[in-house]
């Protein structure tokens, strides 16, 4: 009966779009179910630094560097704020990182695929920063506190990077015949990974029901999809560039219609087959590893600074 109540009552918070705070009651799914989306999306923040850290040393221009390093600097911090979302659930990030290194927590499938060339580093700000805003603008009204407050803050960084993607690609796009070849490569080869980001069809969606009734959600994967296409099919049209889908449709809604995504090919990535799930997560043990002193000393120095506090 109490259960019931405190049940009920934590529902109605959720529908009269009250924020949950980390010490407020919530059934415990709720709280596993955040854990796992969060610590997930943080994650994909981090791993997904790898493939533009591959373009570094190999930028066009001084100017192109520094503005990739910014930008990839950011993820990092949007990893950051996210894991100490996370960590208001009460697990820690240790615990997050060892579930990462076992294969139970997952990251974006889209960072599986490799960064081929410089083109890469516009389809990737482009598409998947676009894709990830999408996303990120609706989870801002998250029905969680730190993780909505996180968002926002995430959200008016990736609009940047969402257009120096859209610079390179419309710099290439007008370029020479060869670069506007590779742009339009970089289109091919991050378009359907980049839908896939939005996760499986509503009706595959293992946790949708309970994210929408929990808030946690704002919309679903497939409303999301729609209209990152709606947005993203125009402004490849406007550089020159055509997505790799010879059933684009424009309907009378303004909406376009497409082919669907193939299904094996993701499922496939997030079993670990991608083309560099094993590369991407060796790495990222290799820097946690070779990390793991600045942590210590982090770590010491805290808490010389709180036993001087002290006295
Ligand atoms: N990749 O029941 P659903 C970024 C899994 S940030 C891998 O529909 P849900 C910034 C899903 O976890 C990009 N796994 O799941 C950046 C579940 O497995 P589980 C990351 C996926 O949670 C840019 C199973 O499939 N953004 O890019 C994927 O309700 C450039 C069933 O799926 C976020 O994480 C996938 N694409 O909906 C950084 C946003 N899709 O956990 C660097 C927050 C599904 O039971 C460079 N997350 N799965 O083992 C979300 O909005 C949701 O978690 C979804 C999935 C929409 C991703």
């Amino acid at each position: 009966m109490e259960d019931q109540k405190k049940m009920e009552e934590f529902q109605a918070k959720i529908d009269a779009r009250i924020k949950i705070e980390p010490k407020d009651w919530m059934p415990e799914k709720y709280r596993q179910n955040l854990i796992r989306q969060i610590s997930q999306h943080a994650h994909s923040e981090v791993i997904g630094m790898q493939p533009e850290g591959n373009w570094l040393t190999r930028a066009p221009s001084l100017r192109a560097k520094k503005i990739l390093m910014a930008k990839i600097q950011d993820e990092g911090g949007h990893g950051l704020y996210l894991y100490c979302a996370a960590e208001t659930l009460g697990v820690s990030r240790d615990q997050f990182i060892q579930w990462l290194h076992e294969g139970k927590a997952k990251y974006a499938s889209v960072f599986n695929y490799p960064s081929l060339t410089w083109a890469d580093m516009g389809a990737i700000g482009w598409l998947v920063d676009g894709a990830a805003i999408v996303n990120q603008v609706s989870l801002q009204r998250t029905s969680y506190g730190p993780y909505s407050r996180a968002m926002i803050r995430i959200c008016k960084e990736e609009s940047f990077h969402q257009r120096q993607g859209y610079e390179i690609m419309a710099h290439l796009a007008n370029g020479t015949p060869e670069q506007r070849a590779m742009a339009q490569d970089a289109l091919n080869r991050w378009w359907w990974s980049s839908l896939m980001m939005f996760g499986p069809h509503d009706s595959d969606s293992a946790h949708s029901k309970d994210s929408m009734k929990w808030g946690i959600k704002l919309e679903t994967n497939d409303d999301l999809r729609q209209q990152f296409i709606d947005k993203t099919i125009p402004q490849a049209e406007l550089i020159g560039l055509k997505v790799p889908d010879d059933n684009v449709e424009l309907l009378p809604n303004g909406s376009y219609k497409t082919s669907d995504i193939d299904w094996e090919e993701f499922w496939n990535v997030i079993k670990g087959y991608g083309p560099c799930n094993t590369k991407r997560l060796k790495h990222h043990k290799k820097a946690h590893d070779e990390g793991a002193w600045v942590r210590e000393a982090a770590a010491a120095y805290a808490e010389k600074k709180a036993v001087e506090a002290v006295g």
